[in-house]
C-alpha cells in the first residue's frame, strides 16, 4: 500500500473534514468518493489536517491510540488499530460541561492516558520502553465524533477525519506506571447514574502501554516521533456510549480515581 491521491486530492479531503469538524456537520465516507483510498491516504489527510491546524494556532500536546480493544474494532466494524493527534484546543477540564452544539455524534469512552518525560521514536519501541519514558499515567474520557454520516465508515476514511478527535477530559489521580499494574485496572463508566459500560484495561491490546509502543511504530512510519511531555491516550477499554445535552457521565478508575464531566446544548 502506498500515497495514491495527489497533493490536491489531499487538499480538498483536508478541507471536507475541517469543514465537517470545525462547523459540525456530518459528511459521507470519502471512499465514497475515492474507493481507491488507502490507509497512506487516509494518513496524509490526517497530517495535512495538523499541518493547518498548527498553522492556525493549535499547539500539538500528543496523541491517541483508537480502535486498540476488541470492543470498539467490533462496535466499528474495522480490524487495524489507528492513531490521530491531540491538540490544547481538544482539552476540556474535568467537572465542565461539554457543549454538544459544536458537535456532530458525540460519544465517551473510558481510557488510561500516559504523560511522558522522555523522547520515544520507532521503529521496534516496546511496551517496556513505553514505561521507562512515562512521567504518570492517569484517567481520561475521550469525547469522539465521527464526522460520517450514520456512523458509516471505514479506516481509511475515520483516520483521515483524524480518528475521530474532538475532546479530552483528564483527571482522577495520577500514578507512577511502575507503582500500579497497568493490565488489571478496572473501569466502570456510568451515565445519569446507571452502570453503561465496565472493563478492564486489558481489553487495550493486553496492557495500554502496547497500545501506546504501537502508536510510536505508526508515529515512526510518519516520519515523526513522540516528544518528552506529550499527552497519549491509549485508546476506549469499552465500546463508546452517546451522550446527548443534560447528561452526566462519571469514569471510576481502580487505582487511578475517576473523571465526571457533564453535557450541555
Ligand atoms: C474511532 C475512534 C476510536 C478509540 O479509543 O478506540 C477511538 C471511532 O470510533 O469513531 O478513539
Ligand atoms: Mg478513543
Amino acid at each position: 500500500m502506498s500515497i495514491t491521491l495527489n497533493r490536491e486530492d489531499i487538499v480538498r479531503l483536508c478541507e471536507r473534514v475541517e469543514g465537517a469538524q470545525t462547523r459540525a456537520y456530518a459528511i459521507p465516507k470519502l471512499t465514497n468518493e475515492y474507493p481507491g483510498m488507502t490507509i497512506e491516504d487516509g494518513y496524509a489527510v490526517q497530517s495535512e489536517l495538523r499541518r493547518r491546524f498548527i498553522e492556525q494556532g493549535h499547539t500539538l500536546v500528543g496523541w491517541k491510540a483508537g480502535l486498540t480493544s476488541k470492543a470498539k474494532m467490533e462496535q466499528m466494524g474495522v480490524n487495524v488499530p489507528s492513531i490521530g493527534f491531540l491538540t490544547d484546543k481538544m482539552a476540556r477540564p474535568e467537572n465542565s460541561v461539554i457543549s454538544t452544539s459544536d458537535l456532530v455524534h458525540p460519544r465517551v469512552e473510558c481510557e488510561v492516558a500516559f504523560v511522558t518525560n522522555k523522547d520515544l521514536a520507532g521503529p521496534g519501541v516496546t511496551a517496556g520502553d513505553v514505561i521507562d519514558a512515562t512521567d504518570y499515567v492517569l484517567p481520561a474520557i475521550e469525547i469522539i465524533d465521527s464526522r460520517f454520516s450514520g456512523f458509516k465508515f471505514d479506516l481509511e476514511s475515520v483516520i483521515a477525519d483524524n480518528g475521530s478527535s474532538a475532546r479530552y477530559v483528564g483527571g482522577g489521580r495520577a500514578r507512577r506506571p511502575k507503582d500500579i499494574d497497568l493490565r488489571t485496572l478496572g473501569v466502570v463508566m456510568e451515565k445519569n447514574g446507571e452502570v453503561v459500560g465496565m472493563g478492564a484495561s486489558a481489553a487495550v491490546l493486553g496492557n495500554p502501554a502496547e497500545a501506546v509502543a504501537m502508536l510510536v511504530n505508526i508515529l515512526h512510519d510518519l516520519g515523526e516521533r513522540l516528544p518528552a511531555g506529550s499527552f497519549v491516550m491509549s485508546g476506549g477499554i469499552t465500546e463508546a456510549v452517546a451522550v446527548q445535552p443534560g447528561d452526566h457521565v462519571i469514569a471510576r478508575y481502580q487505582d487511578l480515581g475517576s473523571v465526571s464531566i457533564r453535557f450541555g446544548e
